[in-house]
C-alpha cells in the first residue's frame, strides 16, 4: 500500500490525476488536501467520493500539512493559483499560495523525509520568439514574466534548493498547457467551448498569434506517474506534446468542430506583458523514462473535451458566470 498526499486535487489537472490513480492503482490509498477556492469543485471527484480521504484545507496551515504529509508516503504537489489573469490583477493570493504554500509542504516532507513531486509549468522560463525552432529545455534560466509565473518559478527554486541542500527526495516536472475535461472555463480552451455552447463568441486576446504547447492533461498525468516511479531525485522534467498552435488556429478548429464559421471570433485587448509563445523540449522523458503522449496532436484530444463540455453544463454554467463578469471587469 503507497499513502499518497495529492494537494490541489479538487482543481483541473489533480482531479484527473486522482482519478486516474485510483483507476490504475488499486494499492494507493489517495488523501486529498484542497482549500476549495473558486478553481476547486469537490464535484470534480464525484466518481471517486468514497474512495478518497478529503480534507478541506489550506496548504500554507503548517500543522496541517505536517500531520498529513506524516501519515504519507508520497506527495504530490498540484495545489496552486494558476491563472494568468488573475494574478495580473491581483498577485496576493499568488505569492502566498504558490510560495508560502510550497514552503509548507517542503518544511514537512524534509522533517518527515518523505518523497515530493512539485508540479509546475513552462511559464517560468518566460517566451521563445513566435518564429524560431528554439524549446525550452531543462537548463533554460529561469525568466518568468507573469506574477503567475514568477510565484511558480520561486517555488520550483525553493524545491530545487530542498533538494540539494538538505537532500529533500524531490522531483520536478514543468509542462506545457494543459486541455481536458474538468478545467476551469476561465482558461483560453474551455472559456471558448463554454462560448460557443452559450452562442456567445470567442474572444482572442490581441492578434490571436501566440503560441501555445497543447496537452492533454492525462499525458501529463501519465508524465508524472514516471517521474514519481522512476525520476531521478532532485531532478527536473519537461512535459510537452510537441503540438504548437497560434490561438486564432485553436479557435478556428474549434468553431468548424462545433459547426461554425472558422471566423466567428471577436478580438478583444492584449493581455500585458502576454508571452509570444511557449514550447518544451521533451527529450529527457522521453528517452529516459519512455514517455509519449496518447494525444500527440490537438485534433486527436479536443473533439471528446468539446462533448465533455456539451454534456456537463451543470459544472460549468455558474462559474462561467462569475469568471465572465471577473473578465468584464478586465475588458476581455
Ligand atoms: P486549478 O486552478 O484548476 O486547481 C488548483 C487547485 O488548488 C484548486 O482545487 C484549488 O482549490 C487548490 N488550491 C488553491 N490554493 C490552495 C491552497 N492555499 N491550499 C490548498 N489548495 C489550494 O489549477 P490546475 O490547472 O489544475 O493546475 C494545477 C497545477 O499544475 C498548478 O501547480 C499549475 O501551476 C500547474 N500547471 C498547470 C498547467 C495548465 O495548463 N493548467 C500547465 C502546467 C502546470
Ligand atoms: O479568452 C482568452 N483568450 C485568449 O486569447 C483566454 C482566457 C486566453 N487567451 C490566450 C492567452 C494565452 O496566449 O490563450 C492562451 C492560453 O491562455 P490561458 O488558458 O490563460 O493559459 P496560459 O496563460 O498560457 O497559462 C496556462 O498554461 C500554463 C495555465 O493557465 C497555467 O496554469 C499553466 O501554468
Amino acid at each position: 500500500m503507497t499513502r499518497m498526499l495529492v494537494t490541489g486535487g479538487a482543481g483541473f489537472i489533480g482531479a484527473n490525476f486522482v482519478r486516474s490513480t485510483l483507476a490504475s492503482r488499486p494499492e494507493y490509498e489517495v488523501t486529498v488536501l484542497d482549500a476549495l477556492t473558486y478553481a476547486g469543485d469537490r464535484r470534480s471527484l464525484d466518481s471517486v467520493r468514497d474512495d478518497i480521504r478529503f480534507v478541506h484545507g489550506d496548504v500554507c496551515d503548517e500543522e496541517l500539512v505536517d500531520r498529513l504529509v506524516r501519515e504519507s508516503d508520497v506527495v504530490v504537489h498540484f495545489a496552486a493559483e494558476s491563472h494568468v489573469d488573475n494574478s495580473l490583477h491581483h498577485a496576493d493570493p499568488f505569492i502566498r499560495t504558490n510560495i508560502l504554500g510550497t514552503h509548507s509542504i517542503l518544511k514537512a516532507v524534509r522533517r518527515h523525509e518523505r518523497r515530493l513531486h512539485h508540479i509546475s509549468t513552462d511559464e517560468v522560463y518566460g517566451d521563445l520568439p513566435l518564429d524560431s525552432p528554439e524549446r525550452f529545455t531543462e537548463e533554460t534560466p529561469y525568466r518568468p514574466s507573469s506574477p503567475y509565473a514568477a510565484s511558480k518559478a520561486s517555488s520550483d527554486l525553493l524545491v530545487r534548493a530542498w533538494a540539494r541542500s538538505y537532500g529533500v527526495a524531490a522531483t520536478l516536472s514543468n509542462c506545457a498547457n494543459n486541455y481536458g475535461p474538468y478545467q476551469h472555463v476561465e482558461k483560453f480552451i474551455p472559456r471558448q467551448i463554454a462560448a460557443v455552447l452559450s452562442d456567445e463568441r470567442p474572444k482572442l486576446y490581441g492578434a490571436g498569434l501566440n503560441v501555445r504547447e497543447w496537452t492533454h492533461v492525462d499525458d501529463h498525468n501519465t508524465a508524472v506517474h514516471l517521474i514519481v516511479d522512476r525520476g531521478r531525485l532532485g531532478e527536473t522534467y519537461l512535459i510537452g506534446s510537441g503540438d504548437e498552435r497560434s490561438n486564432r488556429e485553436v479557435v478556428e478548429l474549434l468553431l468548424r468542430s462545433m459547426g461554425l464559421p472558422a471566423d466567428a471570433y471577436d478580438l478583444v485587448p492584449d493581455r500585458p506583458g502576454h508571452d509570444l509563445r511557449y514550447a518544451c523540449d521533451s527529450t529527457r522523458i522521453r528517452q529516459e523514462l519512455g514517455w509519449r503522449p496518447v494525444f500527440p496532436d490537438l485534433t486527436a484530444g479536443l473533439p471528446a473535451v468539446v462533448d465533455w463540455y456539451r454534456d456537463n453544463q451543470w459544472w460549468w454554467d455558474e462559474r462561467r458566470q462569475q469568471s465572465e463578469a471577473r473578465y468584464r471587469l478586465l475588458g476581455r
